[in-house]
């Protein structure tokens, strides 16, 4: 089975973050794998896994890390696929370390950084689904049927005035 997304994260402490993304892709229909690979702590696991991702099928890596966060743009130097960057809300400085560390790329590797947090590993997951409709019409249609839930679901006024 090809499972077309990777996400990748720094630290166990991260999933709580990027399981976000993993619940948009999964309510997409889109085949994802997860896995812990810190830049830091296990880089020899983080050459193996971007050296081997596209051989592995994956098209698209979703990487998320805080802190110094050097995973998404390591894994961007280690592969050709497109890198999606999801800076993690730090405690001590609320993930602006994070967000500099990922978006802060020299010009030649480049990461496609979203924003920090939740937010950010939602729209990392449908950005990644929006890049693999390009050649999935069926991925398209049902992407294009969640946004018109979403949009539905958006009320025109405040609850407690409608
Ligand atoms: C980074 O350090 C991880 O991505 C994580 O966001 C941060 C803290 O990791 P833990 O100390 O919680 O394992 O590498």
């Amino acid at each position: 089975m090809t499972y077309p997304v990777a996400i990748i994260m720094g630290s166990q402490s991260d999933w709580e973050t990027m399981r976000h993304a993993a619940d948009t892709l999964s309510a997409l229909g889109v085949l994802h794998k997860a896995h812990i690979v810190s830049a830091h702590r296990t880089p020899d696991r983080l050459y193996a896994f971007a050296k081997g991702a596209k051989a592995a099928g994956y098209s698209i890596v979703i990487a998320g890390a805080g802190g110094a966060a050097h995973l998404p743009g390591m894994a961007a130097a280690l592969t050709e696929l497109p890198v999606l960057g999801v800076p993690m809300e730090s405690k001590s400085l609320s993930g602006v370390d994070s967000l500099y560390s990922i978006v802060q790329m020299p010009a030649g590797i480049p990461v496609g950084t979203l924003a920090i947090g939740k937010a950010g590993a939602i729209n990392a997951a449908l950005l990644a689904a929006s890049i693999l409709a390009l050649n999935d019409a069926a991925l398209a249609a049902r992407l294009a049927a969640w946004r018109a839930e979403q949009t539905a679901s958006i009320r025109e006024q405040p609850e407690d005035l409608a």
